[in-house]
């Protein structure tokens, strides 16, 4: 048996996760996105127990609010009573009120590109949407359409990565293509697969079933918008919340 096939050492690591697109460490980020008035900065609040100005007004937020949350666990709370360790470090989630996004937003519309840096220093997105309906809250939109919505914002860093995928090749081209630098080609590669992917299909990175290790250590240099894991947070009536139905 080749050692890659040896099964996993009894109390090991066991059997190899699958490689994940993103840097993951100790310290988490994530950022809160959405358009604009759809209640970011209210379930900010509530999560981390902040005082981040809420008003119902399209870009009440600018510049982004973080705050540090800590995860309970229970797993955690009994390794502590049990080894009672001299220190202790829970795990915590640092949380980012992003600004709302528009359409148009990665070409500058609306506070433009600016989101684009506070995403990409995000390990995740929770993308908010409203489901309320409530005809004093200003919708950027004119009227209710979480759908709409989510695709909205979907598209938006979809073409941001769109744009940021040319100079990549336009670069390793350069270098590996016309420099004959051998060494890059495979990143060029790989980037045309990307690029093929994103572009002409204009499908998100994280939704390719099988990105293989090369494309995934190739893939974390660039930390495209589309391949941060998104959770989906729907914004609902408290009515809604407790029928456990909606329009939508
Ligand atoms: N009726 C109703 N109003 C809500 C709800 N959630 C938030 N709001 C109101 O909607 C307005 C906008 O909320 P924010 O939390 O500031 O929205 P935001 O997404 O951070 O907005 P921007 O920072 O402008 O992108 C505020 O007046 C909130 O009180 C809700 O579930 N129902
Ligand atoms: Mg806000």
């Amino acid at each position: 048996m080749s050692p890659k096939k040896m099964p996993p050492k009894k109390g090991g690591d066991g059997p190899k996760q699958p490689p994940l697109i993103g840097r993951f460490g100790t310290s988490l980020k994530i950022g809160i996105v959405g358009l604009p008035n759809v209640g970011k900065s209210t379930f900010f609040n509530v999560l981390t127990k902040s005082q981040a100005a809420a008003e119902n007004f399209p870009f009440c937020t600018i510049d982004p609010n973080e705050s540090r949350v800590p995860i309970p666990d229970d797993r955690y709370d009994y390794l502590c009573k049990y080894h009672k360790p001299a220190s202790k470090v829970p795990a915590f989630l640092n949380v980012v009120d992003i600004a709302g996004l528009v359409k148009g937003a990665h070409a500058g519309q609306g506070l433009g590109n600016a989101f684009l840096s506070h995403i990409s220093a995000c390990d995740g997105i929770f993308h908010m949407t409203r489901a309320f309906e409530d005809e004093d809250i200003i919708h950027v939109e004119g009227n209710v359409d979480p759908v709409r919505d989510i695709e909205i914002i979907h598209e938006e860093l979809r073409l941001k990565d769109e744009e940021m995928i040319d100079p990549i090749i336009e670069k390793l081209e350069k270098v590996a293509v016309r420099g004959g630098d051998k060494k890059l080609k495979p990143e060029y590669d790989i980037m045309i697969k990307v690029k093929n992917w994103v572009v002409e299909q204009k499908k998100h990175v994280r939704y390719y079933p099988d990105w293989n290790e090369k494309e995934i250590d190739v893939l974390n240099k660039y930390l495209f918008l589309t391949s941060k894991p998104m959770i989906y947070l729907v914004n609902l009536s408290e009515k809604d919340y407790i029928r456990k139905k909606n329009k939508w």
